[in-house]
Parts: C-alpha cells; structure tokens; sequence
C-alpha cells in the first residue's frame, strides 16, 4: 500500500490559485515522492484567437457557461496524461521550478504493473455538489489519479460531466451551503483533507484516528503546559495519570460539544446505538458523572 504515488491533477483557469499546494504539508508529501501533482491552465485547449472559455447560456440569464469544446479535449488529456496534459509544468517540490522536465508525468504507455487498471476520479467542485465529507476524503485517499475540474462563473456545460463519465468515475462536490466564485478554493479544502490520509504523509499515522469525524464526534478541548495561565487552569483529571479516567472524559467532552454544536451528529450516533447509558448520563448533567 502507498507504493506508488498518487497522481492529482487540476484544471483551472487559474493555475496561480493553486500554488498553495506547493507549500507545507502538501509540498512535503511531493518532495517525499507520495504525491504528484499537475496544475494545468484550461486556456491552453483553447483553439480561438482570444482563448475563450465561456460563452452565453441557452434559454437565457445572467452569467457564463463554461464551454464544451474546450472542457471535452482538456479531460481528455488528462486522463490519457498526453496532449496538453503531458506538457503541463509538475509541482514537484516545494520550491518554484523550471528544472523538473515534463518526463516527470508518467507516461500512460509505461508499464505500472498489472494493478489497478480502473477509471481515475474526476470531481467537479460545485456549489450543486454532494456535502463533501471525511468519508469521501478518505476514499479519494486510495486512489491512484484524482482529476478536479474547476469551474468558474455559472459553471460548466452540463454535458462536460455527462461525457466525462465515458472515461472517469464522476463525483460532483460542494463544501458547505454558500456561494464561492470558482471550485480553485474547495480544490484546495478538498486536496488537504484527502492528501493527509495518503500513509505517510502525516508524521503520526495514530493521530487521524482521534480526528473530529473519524469517530462521528466533534474533538474536544486539547491543553498543554503550563497548568495555570492567566487563572485558568487545565482540567485536573488530565494530570491525574489514570488513562482510563482521561479518556472517559474526552469522550464526555467531546459528547458534550457535539451536543451544543452538531446535534444532528450526535442524534446519528444514537440511531446506530452508539450512545451508552452512560453516554446519556454525562450528556443529562452537562459534565462527567463523577466530575
Ligand atoms: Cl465546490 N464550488 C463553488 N463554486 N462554490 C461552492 C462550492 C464549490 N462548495 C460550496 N460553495
């Protein structure tokens, strides 16, 4: 497992608005070979003189329509990693490049063994997209070659993504109830929550599994030193050395805040019959039962 880097790629109107991707976790991960990464500029499938990506929308209204003939060639590059695809400068490390030669893509023709012959994913950042989620996160995590297609204006030709699904697995995405003017920042939301999970690329492989999400809890609250800092101190159970007693209090905690925050997380929980009696007790009086 990990043995091979994951591939992303991303299409964007706006290759500058990636460049975040370079820097601290996500830069490592490429430096350490886990992860390849090619940001490519959408204009360079254009075939006009003035490289037009968008056009006016059937039946009317305001905005662009992000335009087929441009979109279709650009998948399709990406996918078979040729074309214009193949010319695409890699973020191969964390400082600005030129060195890196275009060979750093892989060529769809080598040999990669017989593993894993299967479609690459593509997800289309959109505000009319499926709630993002940590599971989603975590399946992307396995793949071999993420594709995203980021939109701008009003988005894409619908027919984008129904051709597409000819040669990728489609997801279209949103991450959250509000409006941003382009998928270039989701793209970014996205990649880190799912660049995280690669094996190897966090230092500490436990520290995911007491994430927020992971187990259908919000965290609760974390200290360190020193025990008292302007008056306020930290929990006393935490420095009593009973590992049994902090981790019951982390979970009150952590129940407690799901409770104020998300209580449809919480009420999830509950129908799975993952909420003890004693669950409910420190939930009943708003702190551990023996506090
Ligand atoms: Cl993925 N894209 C855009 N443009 N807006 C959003 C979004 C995505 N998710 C929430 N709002």
């Amino acid at each position: 497992m990990g043995s091979r880097p994951v591939r992303l790629d991303i299409i964007t109107i706006f290759p500058e608005y990636l460049e975040p991707l370079r820097h601290a976790l996500l830069g490592k991960a490429i430096e350490r070979g886990i992860l390849q990464v090619g940001v490519h500029n959408l204009r360079s499938w254009t075939t006009d003189v003035h490289q037009a990506v968008d056009d006016s929308p059937y039946g009317g209204g305001p905005g662009m329509v992000m335009k087929p003939e441009v979109w279709g060639p650009a998948l399709a590059d990406v996918a078979a990693r040729s074309g214009a695809a193949a010319a695409a400068e890699d973020l191969t490390s964390s400082v600005s490049h030129r060195a890196s030669s275009p060979s750093s893509f892989i060529d769809a023709n080598s040999d990669q063994g017989d593993v894993d012959k299967k479609q690459p994913l593509l997800i289309v950042p959109t505000p009319a997209g499926a709630p993002f989620t940590q599971e989603m996160a975590e399946r992307w995590s396995n793949e071999d070659h993420v594709v995203f297609a980021c939109g701008r204006y009003e988005g894409i030709d619908q027919r984008v993504v129904d051709d597409a699904a000819r040669t990728y697995r489609v997801e279209e995405v949103s991450i959250g109830d509000y409006v941003l003017i382009g998928g270039e920042v989701a793209v970014l939301v996205m990649a880190e929550a799912m660049v995280r999970l690669i094996p190897g690329v966090l230092g500490n492989q436990a520290s995911h599994q007491e994430d927020s999400f992971q187990d259908g809890l919000l965290e609760g609250p974390s200290y360190t030193k020193p025990r008292v800092w302007n008056d306020l101190e930290v929990p006393p159970v935490l420095l009593s050395g009973n590992h049994g007693k902090v981790e019951r209090w982390r979970r009150d905690q952590a129940l407690l805040r799901t409770s104020a925050r998300r209580p449809d997380l919480l009420n999830r929980l509950r129908v799975a019959g993952e909420i003890s009696a004693r669950d409910e007790k420190a939930l009943e009086l708003g702190r551990s039962p023996e506090e």
